[in-house]
C-alpha cells in the first residue's frame, strides 16, 4: 500500500495579492505548514476557491486593478459553493472604517499592512482550526449515525438544491423510497442488534449499487431509506431501483417470519418529474403512493 501524500494532510491556503512580492513573503511564511495556492487576481481568486479541494483558508489582498479585494469577497459569500470558506483580508488600507466594511463583508479578519509575520500566522491557525471544526460539526450533523450515509435532514437540503438546479437546467430529477418488508417482525424474531446490523448492509449494498456522484442514497428514518436522482427519468429511476431491489435481495439476509420471501426484502416506490411543474413534495408523494401500492401487491417489488 502506498503512503498518502503527506502535502495532501495539511490544511490548503489560497493567497491573493496583485504584487508578487507580497505573495512570496506570506507564502515563506506559511508553506511548512500548509498547501500554499497563489492568485495574482480577483478572477484567478474566483476560478482557484471554486475549485476542487476548495482551499481552507483564502488570505484577500484589497487593492487590486479591476476587481478589489472587496469584490472578491461578495462574489465568493454569494457562491454557495464558496460562502463558508474563511476570508482574511490582508490590506494596507489602516482606517477603521475599512476595517469594519472588510468585516461587514463576512471576512473573519483583517490584518494590516506591515503585519507581524507571527501575528499573520496565529491569526490563520485559529481561523484554520475553526473552520475544520464547523466542517466536522456539518458532516456529523447531516450523516446518519447507524448507517453512515446521509439523514433525512441532508436529503432534505439536497432536494432543495437539486430542484432548483433541475428547473435551472431544464433535466428531469427522480426520487425513490425505499422500505424493508416486514421489519418489525424481523427485529421481534432476530433482535434489535441483528436489526441494526441488516439496516447497516441493507445502506451499504444500496450505496454500492449508485454510480454517478450527484445520485444520492438517505435515511429517510426507521427502516425507510430514499435516492435523490439528478438528470434521470422515470425509466431510469424504474432501472436503477430494480436493481437496488435485486441487491438487497442478494444479500440473502435470513428472515424467516417476512411475508415476502424467506430473506430480507425491499418494496420501492418510484417517481419522476421536470421540475419546476409540481412541487417537491408532491414528487415525493407520488412516489410513497407507489411505494405502498408496491406492499400492496405483494413486497419486494418496484412500483412507479
Ligand atoms: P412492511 O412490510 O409493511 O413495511 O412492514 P414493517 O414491519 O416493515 O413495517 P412497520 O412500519 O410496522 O415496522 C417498521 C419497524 O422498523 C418497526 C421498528 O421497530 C423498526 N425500526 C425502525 N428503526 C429501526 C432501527 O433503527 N433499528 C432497528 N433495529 N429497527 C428499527
Ligand atoms: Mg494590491
Ligand atoms: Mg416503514
Ligand atoms: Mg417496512
Amino acid at each position: 500500500m502506498s503512503n498518502p501524500d503527506p502535502e495532501n494532510l495539511l490544511p490548503s491556503i489560497l493567497i491573493v495579492d496583485d504584487m508578487p512580492a507580497n505573495i512570496r513573503v506570506l507564502a515563506d511564511t506559511l508553506k511548512s505548514d500548509y498547501r500554499v495556492r497563489v492568485a495574482t487576481s480577483g478572477a484567478k481568486a474566483l476560478e482557484v476557491a471554486a475549485g476542487s479541494p476548495p482551499p481552507d483558508l483564502i488570505l484577500l489582498d484589497v487593492m487590486m486593478p479591476e476587481m478589489d479585494g472587496y469584490e472578491v469577497c461578495r462574489r465568493l459569500k454569494d457562491d454557495p459553493r464558496t460562502s463558508t470558506i474563511p476570508i482574511i483580508f490582508v490590506t494596507a488600507k489602516d482606517e477603521a472604517e475599512e476595517e469594519a466594511h472588510g468585516l461587514g463583508l463576512g471576512a473573519v479578519d483583517y490584518i494590516t499592512k506591515p503585519f507581524h509575520l507571527a501575528i499573520v500566522r496565529a491569526r490563520v491557525r485559529t481561523h484554520v482550526n475553526l473552520k475544520r471544526k464547523t466542517d466536522l460539526l456539518d458532516s456529523l450533523a447531516s450523516l446518519d449515525g447507524l448507517t453512515h450515509i446521509p439523514n433525512r435532514r441532508r436529503f432534505d437540503d439536497l432536494l432543495k438544491q437539486e430542484w432548483a438546479r433541475a428547473a435551472r437546467d431544464g433535466t428531469s430529477l427522480a426520487v425513490a423510497m425505499l422500505d424493508v418488508d416486514s421489519f418489525k417482525s424481523y427485529n421481534d424474531h432476530y433482535g434489535h442488534g441483528r436489526g441494526d446490523e441488516c439496516l447497516r448492509r441493507v445502506a451499504d449494498a444500496l450505496r454500492a449499487r449508485l454510480q454517478r456522484p450527484a445520485d444520492v442514497v438517505a435515511r429517510y428514518g426507521g427502516e425507510e431509506f430514499v435516492l435523490l436522482l439528478p438528470n434521470t427519468d422515470a425509466a431510469g429511476a424504474l432501472a436503477l431501483a430494480e436493481s437496488c431491489r435485486a441487491a438487497v435481495s442478494a444479500l440473502r439476509i435470513p428472515h424467516d417470519y417476512s411475508a415476502a420471501a424467506d430473506h430480507v426484502t425491499l418494496s420501492i416506490g418510484v417517481a419522476a418529474t421536470r421540475p419546476p411543474g409540481e412541487s417537491a413534495s408532491l414528487l415525493l408523494a407520488r412516489a410513497d403512493e407507489a411505494l405502498y401500492r408496491a406492499k400492496s401487491e405483494g413486497r419486494n417489488r418496484v412500483c412507479a
